[in-house]
């Protein structure tokens, strides 16, 4: 974060500046291996590396990450503008690098399940792409990382992509991009903890006898519970509160905040009291009007944009309103010019997440010319102590890659999902965006998203149009569960 108060100008110029660093380290690397031929230099640049990060002061951790960094560099692209971006990978194991929330190609998108090429150890890959849709997007490693903590997004790699669209209005001072991620993951018995911040809260009776009679049949043979992930360290741009630099503002300020939860497994709520936040997109698209709330929850990988207006001055802590969390990090300062003292956080009231609150309210999205039903289960405990998830009765093999359903070019697609476990599932489509039309009972219309939490027991469906020909992933966003089993192929016929 600048010291000053940069101007939304001078902070493009800053990331045009990042860029073009990137850019010189990149041609001498190139030069120096001697490997790039005549090829013209890669308009970004990042390696994959293990690095040490720091988190506060006196609390350094070893983690693979992008450049050296957490979170990885903030690309800004231009919808429409082709890139190409060198990959290199200076770790031991092979790597993919997704662009998450993008409709890009499967040689491009970084999934091995999609037949995406890996980025060799000690080697690199040059893709090139042309990014859209507009919007708030991100990168983050794609690859399975089972029981090993050290890998796939339990590592550091995770940055933000904001993709300009062709005009922006701009009813902003400036952007300040947060990227939510824990770090120091240990594996606990303890099964996690019920959420209920989801609106509405309407479950369905079948599926949590479903869900309620497999977990009692499992412990009843002796099962112990499946292992959940918990971590030593929560951070904000890879700083843990207190640690890094404010977030300086002005009173009067509109500041548009982009927060991404890059966890692994977490979901995470955020709050600034005295404050709120007007989310004008959520996972980088805009919704029909800006929605006024007093906190933010995000589920893995998902995104919200929102502007704070800065109305009330003082040092507060902006924070996560799960207080272990944010005692042990999870939170960033915000601090008014003039203003000094010890930040405060006030805790706000409870406050519900109804995803049809940022709907248009309007007419039934159009119906679709297939539904596909979908129920999640969970098998407690059944892989190695791992539980293992099943997407109707079957838990995605690695082995046989086979395609569970077949769309054709041009068709929309109801997902009608329900999720027979108490567990929230972050779900997420590769390559395609999808509207939210029924949230636990509920018609919605107008939210288009990548990602989006079908709650405990509940139904969620979502519409999405086959337009981008090639195996597409379908999986939940949570490490632990699209590692065992919970993932799905759509080809096209
Ligand atoms: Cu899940």
């Amino acid at each position: 974060m600048a010291a000053s108060l940069p101007t939304r100008r001078e902070l493009f110029q800053a990331a045009g500046a990042i860029a073009g660093a990137a850019f010189v380290s990149g041609c001498q690397s190139q030069l120096n291996k001697s490997e790039a031929g005549n090829q013209a230099p890669a308009d970004y640049i990042l390696r994959i590396a293990v690095k040490p990060v720091e988190l506060a002061p006196n609390r350094i951790v070893s983690v693979t990450a992008f450049n050296g960094q957490f979170p990885g560099p903030l690309l800004r692209l231009k919808e429409g503008q082709r890139v190409t971006v060198d990959i290199h990978n200076d770790t031991d194991t092979p790597e993919q690098l997704h662009w998450h929330g993008q409709f890009v190609g499967t040689d491009v998108d970084g999934a091995a399940e999609e037949g995406t090429p890996f980025i060799p150890p000690r080697g690199s890959r040059r893709i090139s792409f042309v990014p859209k849709p507009a919007g708030y997007r991100f990168y983050h490693t794609h690859v399975r990382a089972g029981a090993n903590l050290s890998a796939g997004q339990y590592s550091g790699q995770v940055g933000p992509v904001y993709i300009e669209p062709a005009s922006n209005p701009g009813n902003y001072d400036r952007e300040v991009f947060l990227t939510l991620k824990e770090f120091e993951p240990t594996f606990s018995r303890g099964g996690d903890m019920a959420m209920d911040f989801l609106a509405p809260a309407t479950t369905v009776e079948e599926l949590k006898n479903q869900g309620e009679s497999a977990m009692k049949e499992s412990l009843a043979k002796g099962m112990p519970h499946g292992f959940e992930v918990g971590y030593g360290s929560f951070t904000i741009n890879g700083r843990m509160l207190g640690s890094g630099e404010p977030v300086r503002v002005k009173q009067g300020e509109r500041i548009l905040f982009h927060m991404l939860n890059g966890s692994a497994t977490e979901i995470r709520s955020l709050a600034l009291p005295g404050h709120s936040f007007n989310v004008i997109a959520l996972d980088g698209n805009p919704i029909s009007k800006p929605v006024s709330v007093p906190g933010l929850w995000l589920g893995t990988g998902e995104r919200v944009s929102a502007i704070v207006e800065m109305n009330h001055p003082g040092v507060w802590i902006m924070g996560d309103t799960a207080n272990d969390d944010r005692e042990h990090g999870m939170g960033i300062v915000v601090e008014y010019a003039g203003k000094s003292g010890k930040p405060q956080w006030i805790a706000p009231r409870k406050f519900s997440w109804n995803y049809a609150q940022f709907g248009n309210g309007g007419a039934a999205p159009p119906a679709p010319d297939q539904t596909f039903d979908m129920t999640f289960a969970k098998q407690n405990a059944a892989q190695d102590g791992f539980n293992l998830w099943t997407i109707n009765g079957a838990a995605f093999s690695e082995q046989q890659m086979q395609p569970m359903f077949r769309v054709m070019q041009g068709k929309r697609y109801r997902l009608r999902m329900r999720n027979a476990s108490d567990d929230i599932h972050p779900i997420h489509l590769h390559r395609h965006s999808f509207e939210l039309t029924r949230v636990a009972g509920q018609p919605v219309s107008g939210v288009r998203k990548d990602v989006a939490m079908v709650g405990g027991y509940q139904e969620m469906e979502v519409d999405f149009v086959a337009d981008n020909p090639g195996l597409t992933l379908f999986h939940c966003h949570q490490q632990l569960h699209m590692d065992f089993g919970f993932m799905a192929l759509f080809e096209y016929a």
